[in-house]
């Protein structure tokens, strides 16, 4: 390996002990391998990321594992389009996971966070903004008489269970095969093959213990839900779904599927949590439930609500919430919970949701609208098997021909297909989740120019 360093040349040294990261420097006794390499900066940043954080992420699909290549590292965002440190622009389809509907950099949010952080960024102590987004919230979600917020989505979901359990008295939750609700540990587990399954640990580091309670189903089928209530008509506390599945890609419910899941929880006493962390303001301002008209005993909520600052909510029926501590013995906290800054900010973006919601709703579904139907013509003159899945700005490109409803036929789709689709459009500047496994989404600053540039890019992905 020859070490001819030049002006253009970053000397990388790895295998420092301790995992420290040296540049350039001669590494004692220890062998110093360098590489001489022209490296993009963000090659660079990558390299030094992997020695200080796993994976050189903080979140796993940010490493590109599942579609390879390296991941840029962003800069800065603005409107339909990412930076990276070498200059390059990207047009953004995922939108940090969802948070983004307006596009990045929105002006008004952007102001209300400035205003806030000149006011302090964290109290520990009960502020006026609180209320004010909790009432926002409420006239999205008129079934949530109260709630509370938290930091992520996870903490929503975890919260919003122990709740279920407190209030009913009962261990069994149901979830369901390709939902994700977080990365608390009774969550994690393998799909179940139907009612017997009991909970199989889906991560290392989950005892048999933790998820022994938690049944997980193919989403779709009522059925096996109502199999798993048979089998325990007093066992079972909740069951927690997507209303629209955004986490193995998106699946659309069946139609009368979120109204069995209604109608069987009422019947046997359980509750039923709609998780609309990803659907939440993102499908219509009320989310899945005003869309499919279901009344959820609970509601979860992340991203759009904290305007892409770490926020999350949980809320229902008054009866159910008062049972949270100070009030009631189901215990939960956090320190920066209902945080000033990520308050401001889901004030402004709510806010502007709702004073603008039939233009934001209705342009968004024209534009994706366009992208699917446009990138699904280009499929069908390379004669490659496509299927979208789709509701408003919230959509998947499968690589099969085969209709996608559930976790297993998406994960039969060519995955290795979408892989290489999604290099390809990155290539082209762009950016498309970094998972088959995820949902694409489309903000407010996508427009024409952006639906041009996304159908020709897949032109240029599919055809060549
Ligand atoms: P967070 O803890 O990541 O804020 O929210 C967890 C969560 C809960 N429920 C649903 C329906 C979700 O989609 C999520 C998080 N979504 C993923 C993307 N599909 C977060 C991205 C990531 O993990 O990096």
């Amino acid at each position: 390996m020859s070490l001819i360093p030049s002006t253009s040349t970053a000397l990388v040294a790895r295998h420092w002990p301790g995992n420290r990261w040296i540049r350039g420097e001669r590494a004692g006794t220890f062998i110093l391998e360098c590489m001489a390499l022209t490296l993009t900066r963000s090659r660079e940043l990558q390299l030094r990321a992997e020695q200080l954080l796993p994976g050189g992420v903080d979140s796993p699909v940010r490493a590109f594992r599942a579609v390879g290549g390296d991941p840029p590292f962003v800069k800065r965002a603005e409107g339909a389009y990412l930076f990276d440190e070498d200059g390059n622009q990207y047009l953004d389809l995922f939108g940090s996971w969802g948070p983004m509907i307006l596009g990045h950099a929105f002006p008004p949010v952007v102001e209300a966070i400035q205003q806030a952080a000149a006011r302090g960024a964290s109290f520990g102590a009960s502020t006026a903004a609180e209320g004010d987004l909790a009432e926002l919230v409420q006239r999205c979600f008129p079934v949530v008489e109260k709630l509370r917020f938290v930091s992520s989505g996870t903490e929503a979901c975890m919260s919003a269970i122990r709740l279920a359990r407190g209030f009913t008295g009962r261990k069994f939750v149901i979830k369901f095969e390709g939902c994700y609700h977080g990365h608390s540990d009774a969550m994690l587990v393998k799909a179940g093959s139907g009612v017997a399954t009991l909970g199989i640990p889906g991560s290392a580091g989950v005892p048999e213990e933790t998820v022994m309670h938690t049944l997980a189903l193919p989403f779709n089928d009522l059925e096996v839900v109502r199999a798993a209530f048979a089998a325990r008509p007093e066992e079972i506390a909740c069951v927690i779904v997507e209303p629209v599945v955004g986490n193995a890609g998106t699946i659309l419910p069946a139609a009368g599927y979120l109204e069995g899941l209604r109608e069987i929880t009422t019947e046997f006493g359980a509750l039923l949590i709609v998780d609309e962390v990803m659907t939440g303001f993102r499908l219509s301002l009320g989310g899945a439930q005003q869309l499919y008209g279901i009344k959820p005993d609970l509601t979860t909520l992340g991203k759009i609500v904290g305007g892409g600052l770490p926020c999350g909510a949980f809320g229902g029926r008054a009866d159910v919430m008062d049972y949270l501590a100070p009030l009631g013995p189901v215990y939960q906290a956090g320190t920066l919970s209902g945080n000033p800054l990520a308050m401001a900010a889901g004030i402004a973006m709510l806010s502007h949701l709702i004073a603008h919601e039939d233009e934001v709703y209705s342009g968004l579904e024209k534009t994706t609208r366009a992208i699917a139907e446009g990138v699904a013509a280009v499929a069908r003159e390379a004669g490659v098997a496509l299927t979208t899945n789709r509701v408003g700005s919230m959509f998947t490109w499968f690589f099969t021909g085969d209709a996608v409803t559930d976790f297993a036929s998406a994960a039969a789709s060519d995955t290795a297909a979408f892989g290489r689709f999604h290099r390809a459009m990155l290539e082209a500047g762009v950016w498309l989740p970094a998972s088959q496994f995820e949902a694409a989404f489309i903000s407010t600053a996508h427009g024409k120019a952006e639906i041009a540039a996304v159908v020709e890019a897949a032109r240029g992905a599919l055809i060549g």
